[in-house]
């Protein structure tokens, strides 16, 4: 039987997605890629779950797409096939806030994926990078995108023309990340960002993540009346009442997800 080469586990509402794909490298193979999507539509569909932790090996979030996998590729066989296009697409729609745990290299693909996450902390050994440039092939998902909306143009222009990688302290310093911290207490602060995140009520969670990603997508006005649009809904909910009750009465929120 084939080995799973992407394990969850459950921490209360917070699930642990970890690649282990057999190299430590975790380079991003179709199957690999396959088995996160399908990892990440059970924990959608599952309502004890409000938040996942995204995390690699010890030694790296991923490496990029498999490169033994990509070197053959002729133009007609990647468009008409959409290879690798495919299953990716699935992950920036999830719903449910997504952490990535960044521990060592975090390359072309992997950087990619650690920034279609919703919030990425890093261990102090994590290395950011968009190095496709030197495989004389352009970043393929998202990273002439995602970086400079999250690191500006200048750190984007760099990372991206010339190959080499930041630093976790780097990528905290211009914006990529959240958070660094040590590499063995990694797991452990994703996790309690993910419990303080899951104790909230679920669709609430839902609406902010839809509504910070918007800001992305439209003008401020537009996103401003998105905004207006989700706050006067809130009031339809059950966990708004509650909310609101047990501020007032001194007492933590039971909040019951509608
Ligand atoms: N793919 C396949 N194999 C990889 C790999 C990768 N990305 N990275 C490493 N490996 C393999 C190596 O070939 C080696 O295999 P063996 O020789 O043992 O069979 C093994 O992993 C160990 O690698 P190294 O010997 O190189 O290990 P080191 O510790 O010396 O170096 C390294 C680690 C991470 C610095 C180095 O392996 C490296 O530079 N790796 C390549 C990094 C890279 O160029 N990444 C970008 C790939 S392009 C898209 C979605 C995604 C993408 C594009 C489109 N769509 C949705 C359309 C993404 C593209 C990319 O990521």
């Amino acid at each position: 039987m084939e080995q799973p080469i992407v394990h969850t586990e459950l921490h209360g509402r917070v699930a642990l997605v970890r690649l282990a794909s057999g190299n430590p490298l975790n380079p991003l193979t179709d199957a690999l890629i396959d088995a996160l999507v399908s990892a990440m539509q059970r924990i959608e569909a599952d309502p004890a779950v409000h938040a996942t932790v995204l995390t690699g090996s010890d030694k790296a979030f991923a490496a990029g797409a498999d490169i033994v996998g990509m070197a053959p590729l002729d133009y007609a066989t990647a468009f008409s096939e959409d290879l690798i296009g495919r299953n990716w697409d699935h992950l920036r729609r999830l719903r449910k806030p997504l952490i990535a745990a960044v521990r060592g290299y975090a390359l072309g693909g992997g950087c990619e994926l650690a920034m279609m996450c919703d919030i990425v902390i890093a261990a102090r050994d994590a290395l950011f990078g968009q190095p496709e440039i030197k495989l004389g092939i352009v970043p393929g998902a998202g990273g002439t995108q995602r970086l400079p909306r999250a690191a500006g143009k200048s750190t984007a222009m760099l990372a991206c023309l010339t190959g080499e990688a930041l630093p976790a302290s780097d990528a905290l310093a211009c914006g990529l990340i959240s958070k660094v911290v040590e590499p063995d207490a990694l797991i452990e602060e994703a996790l309690r960002i993910g419990q303080q995140i899951a104790r909230h009520s679920l669709p609430v969670i839902v609406a902010v993540k839809e509504a910070v990603d918007r800001s992305f997508e439209s003008s401020l006005a537009e996103g401003l009346l998105f905004e207006r649009r989700l706050f006067h809904a809130g009031f339809s909910l059950a966990d708004q009442k509650e909310g609101m009750a047990a501020f007032l009465e001194r007492r933590t929120a039971r909040f019951v997800n509608r």
